[in-house]
């Protein structure tokens, strides 16, 4: 490592947010060259924040992946995730504000106007460019968005096709202030293997199934042991009631055996380790709205 003197070292949190869908967990997984954030196509796939930390020679980059807020739902389990969002924006030094070119939806409108008095600089970065079919389209709305807040810069990028993220990596460090580093620089999250286990099953299952079941989905690890260089893993999905847990199961298992399938490719690869996967289907009446279930399940905390 290069030797850098402390008052040239910087170091924050960087927090993302925006409404559900725009990308951000792929993004935060591109920022990190790593994935460690689910995504899918359904809103609430990230439930809770996720901690990313990106250490360079003179920088350390700790991003935040929040929930998408939305305002659809109203029950116990949405209450949960805004509050992860609005606790992650208390100690933020850069935020960057994620939104899908050539839309702004009111959803958009409405967080803008929660981060009025943020005082950290906001970065407004709009994914997906790729999908963009007529070129000409971008700069008039980045002009638009622009008008719209004073933001410290904003960025067209695609997270998918890893447009313009080395670009935002270098304004994002730009902004972060003087700080020693605050993790190890061999620390990439603050979650544990359990956490991204249970979360790998949650995201094939979401990608899997239907629009209205990944909202009733729950996973929790029962165990995680080590014996002669195999991980035995066993997880429990949570749902809420036996229609779902059938089609959870699939017709002869088929649907929870190739979720199991490819969990197990992500654990293997992220932990390093062969892993032997045991999944079981259980169920939990109106988990979603019940505070105690919620708790339960490892949502408050
Ligand atoms: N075309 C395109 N799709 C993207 C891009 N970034 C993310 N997506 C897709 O958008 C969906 C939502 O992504 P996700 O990261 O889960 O969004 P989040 O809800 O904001 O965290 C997924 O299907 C992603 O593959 C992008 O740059 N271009
Ligand atoms: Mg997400």
């Amino acid at each position: 490592m290069v030797e850098v003197k402390q008052e040239d070292f910087c170091c924050g949190y960087v927090t993302i947010i925006g409404r559900p869908n725009v990308g951000k967990s792929t993004l935060l997984n591109r920022l990190l060259g790593q994935k460690i954030s689910i995504t899918s196509n359904k809103p609430q796939t990230t439930r809770w924040h996720l901690t990313g930390i990106e250490t360079g020679d003179d920088y350390q980059a700790i991003y935040i992946d929040t929930p998408g807020l939305q305002d659809k739902y109203k029950n116990a389990m949405n209450r949960h995730m805004t509050r992860e969002v609005m606790n992650s924006l208390s100690y933020v030094d850069v935020l960057i504000l994620m939104i899908e070119s050539l839309q702004w939806k009111d959803m958009d409108r409405q967080i803008l106007k929660l981060i009025a008095d943020i005082k950290a600089p906001v970065i407004l970065v709009i994914n997906k460019i790729d999908k963009i079919k007529n070129r000409e389209q971008l700069l008039p709305f980045i002009e638009s968005i622009s008008a719209k807040w004073d933001f410290s810069a904003v960025l067209p990028v695609s997270a998918r096709k890893n447009k313009n993220i080395n670009e935002l990596k270098k304004i994002v460090n730009s902004l972060l202030p003087v700080s020693p580093p605050l993790f190890p620089d061999d620390q990439l999250t603050d979650r544990n293997e359990r956490f991204f286990a249970a979360e790998f099953i949650r995201e094939k299952l979401i990608r899997k199934l239907g629009d209205e079941l990944p909202y009733r989905i729950s996973v929790t690890i029962e165990q995680f042991v080590l014996k002669e260089n195999i991980l035995h893993i066993h997880a429990l999905v949570w749902v809420e009631g036996n229609s779902q847990k059938s089609i959870v199961i699939g017709h002869n298992g088929h649907i929870l055996k190739s979720v199991g399938e490819q969990a197990r490719k992500d654990m293997e690869k992220m932990f390093g380790h062969k892993v032997f996967l045991r999944t079981w289907v259980k169920v939990m009446k109106n988990w979603t709205d019940d505070i105690k279930a919620l708790k339960q399940l490892g949502y408050e905390r």
